[in-house]
């Protein structure tokens, strides 16, 4: 093969968030992609954000688990399928059904969604399968069965659009969504559009907003139902749902004073909500995430449906999905709780119709056991053989610790990821290596119901299989070839298009069973298309006819009396928040590998009001200890006004691999919604102190940095690695220490000053520097830019100042990540260039004029520019 040939641009989708954005992406020959956003695709019609437009750095080989594995030795895919299937029958065989479990992942596609979901519930007969949607949409999908009688997203992308006022609550939409966020930011510089922000925190999207309401956290149920009051105190209650009276008669009954909110504030919410008949209220995890957070889902649908702002173009509750596939998990059934294609478990008539059609020797008779509960289950040893598919829960469940002890004491444990080193494959007897993002075929489903392919566009990376062929292989080893004997994801998607169309059948709202005798070039041609599907029903909205799937067929309002969240005590005064960064994915194992999204955050912090700052005594940079009474985080102290005193926040990315300290989950406590199981990831009572370091460092190397000291952060970088040092003791021979950490060998330059704890070293390889290392008793206070940019240069000692000489200018911390502008220079344009706007920035120095990540914090800078120069005059 000539690896220089052109290939045609491949179209496919996003693997990162809910929007859920069509790219195209063209094989590079090298076995790496150019991406660039499909202007034919409704979601994005050619824009990404920077992570999207990042993907290519994140497709080669590094890090990759690239053969499966048994206790650590390499093996052949037989003898680790052989394993996992004796071990799994063996266990069933032993001690029944519900003695095994599968853990699995929004980011699965649908084919390998649905066949661990047919595995499961209707060959093992047990519904201990739940998902990481446990931690991300439970409670909006608990939520919307008990509004709707079904799991519906009603409206489209457009509706935020064609809205008048947008609604955004519990939700960063700038960070998470940015695409989406993008059209809502055009759309309101197009025609007005009134923004309304509902978060305790001064996010990034705040930038757009016509209002921010900076409740007290947890509050929304009362903002939620005050509205309601006030909508019928207007007398614009259109509509009758069941279950009306009562939910007024609660809303009536709630006082504002838990809010926090300023009267005047609240009056202009009301007024804006009540007189915009066209709006949209878009929720995310600021609302899930919260043990009444099914409570305030349906407060937050219950305005929409007493009004009839729901169905129609402009109107309707919008909960945003995070992982790319999170609404595909939920159609075919990946909840523990749910059974396949929106069907019931509960309901015996459809788990008839569903093992009818699998032609399943059993089905699980009753909801399986939560995420939560499933560790506690496999703590006590009651699972006892495990499988977790394309998700990280050593990090990312609450009372992480807990969990990854849990898994470490399980029986027996599979781990299927694409990543060799996480903190969950480290606890496994079997890894399952994976085919990633661009290697596999198949489908997922948008925020809107938007489903789309795709594509493969790069072999699978060593011995990698995915993830469907994975389940399908090991059920057939377990006794049930036939059901499990597809050849393709297309045949898979045919007959989960079948399934749905017994579904439709029954009334479910989830039915493309046009799609069922799909061929593989039909599969392969497929484009974006809105389900439903099907005879009965093609794309739209619902609810615009008043039509639900309650048996009553109206719709159903709940009486929502709200919780305050957990109460703090003197031992844990504070909530802490948690969430995401702009440029980083998760439990980072892909984004990681970007030198590129590196760049913005490259370390675990805690942002602090300036009045808790002071009172604790932490100085900004400095590092502060968190505790709880589940476990202990360090973090770097930001200090700033965007939080609330007493509400700190920090981010949720760091893991083992990257700040061990960092780990936020490990905070975090397991206390769930009563209805959907969703944890309250958003507000865990800690206590904050400083963290006595001795010393601060940071460092740089060619080669992989192992710290091993009490506080590290470790990032990518173009030509190696940095690290954030701290800690409590000093080693006794410091050059030893470098070497050590940095994985460099010889003699180093280096220039102390003992009366500041000052140590700088750098190490030259045949006149390049190939590692150095900044020591001091403050916060290491140097240009990181200079010192990240002449790793793998030419070197003198002059770096060792730390610094640029007066000659070379410091670019600063790098704002724009697509084109790797800092601070300093946007900074120096807006003085010198006279620059106002932010598209005078990107004329001049191209920054923002990419992906458009970084537009919020480009206006940011104007502001603060602004105030300078107003300080100086
Ligand atoms: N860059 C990036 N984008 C992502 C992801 C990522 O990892 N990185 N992950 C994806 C996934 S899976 C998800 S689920 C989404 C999540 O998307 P979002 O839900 O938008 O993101 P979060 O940062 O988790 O939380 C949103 C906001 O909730 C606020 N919040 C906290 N407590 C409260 C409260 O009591 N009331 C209100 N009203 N707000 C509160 C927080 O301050 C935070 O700003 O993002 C998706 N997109
Ligand atoms: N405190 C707090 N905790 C939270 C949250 C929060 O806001 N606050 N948010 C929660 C939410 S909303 C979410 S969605 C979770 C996310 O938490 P996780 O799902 O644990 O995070 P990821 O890093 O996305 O994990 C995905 C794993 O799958 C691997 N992988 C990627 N592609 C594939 C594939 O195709 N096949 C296989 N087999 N593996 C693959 C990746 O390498 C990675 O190890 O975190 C939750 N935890
Ligand atoms: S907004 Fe960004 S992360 Fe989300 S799907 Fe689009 S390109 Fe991917
Ligand atoms: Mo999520």
């Amino acid at each position: 093969m000539n690896m220089q040939s052109p290939r045609p641009a491949v179209r496919t989708t996003c693997p990162y968030c809910g929007v859920g954005c069509g790219i195209l992406a063209t094989p590079d020959g090298a076995g790496g992609l150019h991406v660039a956003g499909d202007p034919g695709h409704p979601a994005n019609f050619g824009r990404l954000c920077v992570k999207g437009s990042a993907l290519g750095e994140t497709v080669g080989l590094k890090g990759r688990l690239l053969a499966p594995r048994i206790g650590g030795r390499e093996a052949g895919w037989d003898e680790a399928l052989d394993l996992v299937a004796r071990r799994f029958s063996d266990t069933i065989a032993a001690h029944g059904p519900d003695s095994v479990a599968m853990y699995v992942s929004g980011q699965l596609l649908t084919e390998d969604y649905y066949a661990a979901n047919k595995l499961m519930k209707g060959f093992v007969g047990s519904a201990n399968i739940d998902t990481n949607s446990r931690l991300c949409m439970a409670s909006s999908v608990a939520g919307h069965r008990r509004a709707f009688g079904s799991d519906t997203v009603p409206g489209l992308y457009e509706d935020l659009e064609g809205a008048d006022t947008v609604v955004l609550v519990g939700s960063n939409l700038a960070w998470c969504h940015p695409v989406l966020y993008q059209r809502l930011a055009a759309a309101r510089e197009a025609r007005g559009t009134r923004v309304v922000v509902i978060d305790p925190r001064r996010t990034a999207t705040c930038d757009i907003a016509d209002l921010h309401l900076p409740l007290a956290p947890g509050s929304d149920a009362v903002l939620f139902n005050l509205l309601l009051a006030e909508i019928d105190r207007r007398g614009l209650v259109t509509e009758t749902p069941d279950g009306l009276a009562d939910a007024l008669a609660a809303a009536r009954a709630t006082l504002p004073a838990a809010t926090g909110l300023p009267h005047s504030a609240l009056r202009q919410f009301l007024d804006l909500w009540c007189g915009s008949e066209r709006v949209v209220t878009v929720y995310s995890q600021g609302i899930n995430q919260s043990d009444s957070g099914t409570d305030k889902v349906n407060a937050i649908l219950n305005c929409h449906l007493a009004t009839g702002r729901i169905g129609r173009p402009g109107t309707g509750p919008f909960s945003v999905t995070g992982q790319p596939n999170a609404m595909g998990g939920r159609e075919v059934g990946g909840l523990a709780n749910m059974l396949a294609c929106h069907l019931d478990i509960e309901d015996p008539a459809h788990r008839d119709a569903v093992q009818g059609f699998w032609r399943s020797p059993r089905m699980a008779s009753r909801p399986g056991l939560k995420a939560v509960d499933m560790f506690r289950a496999v703590e006590e040893g009651r699972i006892k053989a495990l499988w977790i598919i394309c998700t990280n829960p050593a990090v990312s469940m609450p009372e992480a610790d807990r969990v990854a002890r849990a898994i470490k004491g399980c029986d027996f444990v599979v781990v299927s990821d694409m990543i060799a080193r996480t903190d969950t494959t480290r606890l496994a007897h079997v890894l399952l290596p994976a085919t990633g993002w661009a290697e596999k075929d198949g489908t997922v489903t948008n925020s809107e119901r938007r489903i789309s392919r795709q594509r493969r566009t790069l072999a699978p990376a060593g011995q990698a299989r995915d993830d469907w062929r994975i389940i399908a292989d090991v059920a057939a080893r377990m006794g049930w070839p036939e059901a499990f004997a597809w050849d393709s994801p297309a045949q898979v998607f045919a007959e989960h298009a079948a399934l749905s169309g017994v579904a439709g059948a029954l009334g479910s709202d989830f039915d493309i069973s046009d799609h069922a005798g799909i061929t593989q070039a039909g599969y392969d041609a497929l484009g974006p298309f809105l389900w439903p599907q099907s005879s009965r029903r093609r794309g739209g909205r619902f609810f615009g006819d008043g039509r639900f799937h309650t048996p009553s067929g109206r719709a159903r309002m709940i009486a929502v009396t709200p919780r305050p969240p957990q109460p703090l005590s003197e031992a844990w005064p504070f909530r802490l928040n948690t969430g995401r960064v702009r440029d980083h994915w998760h439990t980072m194992t892909r984004t990681g590998l970007s030198p590129r999204l590196s760049r913005h955050l490259a370390e675990p912090f805690l942002e602090l009001h300036p009045t808790d700052a002071a009172r604790l005594g932490l100085v900004p940079a400095t590092l502060a200890e968190v505790t709880s009474s589940h476990g202990r985080a360090i973090l770097r102290v930001l200090v700033t006004d965007r939080v609330a005193p007493g509400h700190p926040f920090a981010p949720i990315h760091w893991t083992g691999e990257t700040a061990p300290s960092g780990r936020i989950d490990a905070l975090v406590d397991g206390l769930a919604d009563p209805v959907s199981g969703q944890p309250a990831s958003k507000s865990a009572p800690v206590a904050i102190r400083p963290f006595a370091a001795a010393w601060y460092g940071f460092a740089v190397s060619a080669h992989p940095i192992t710290p091993g000291c009490d506080y590290w952060a470790r990032a990518t970088l173009p030509a190696g690695h940095q690290a954030e040092l701290a800690g409590r003791g000093e080693p006794g021979d410091w050059a030893d220490a470098a070497r050590r950490m940095l994985g460099v060998t010889g003699d180093p330059l280096v220039v102390r000053d003992p009366r500041n704890g000052i140590l700088r070293m750098a190490f030259i390889q045949n006149g390049r520097l190939s590692a150095a290392l900044f020591v001091a008793r403050e916060p290491a206070a140097l240009s990181r830019s200079h010192v990240v940019a002449a790793l793998g240069g030419d070197c003198r000692g002059d770096i060792l100042a730390g610094r640029p000489g007066a000659d070379q200018p410091d670019p600063g911390a790098v704002v724009c990540a697509c084109f790797g502008v800092g601070v300093n220079t946007i900074l120096g344009a807006i003085a010198t260039q006279d620059l106002t706007t932010v598209e005078a920035i990107g004329k001049a120095l191209g920054a923002g004029t990419n992906c458009g990540s970084c537009r919020p914090d480009l206006k940011g800078l104007l502001v603060s520019a602004r105030a300078r120069a107003v300080d100086l005059c």
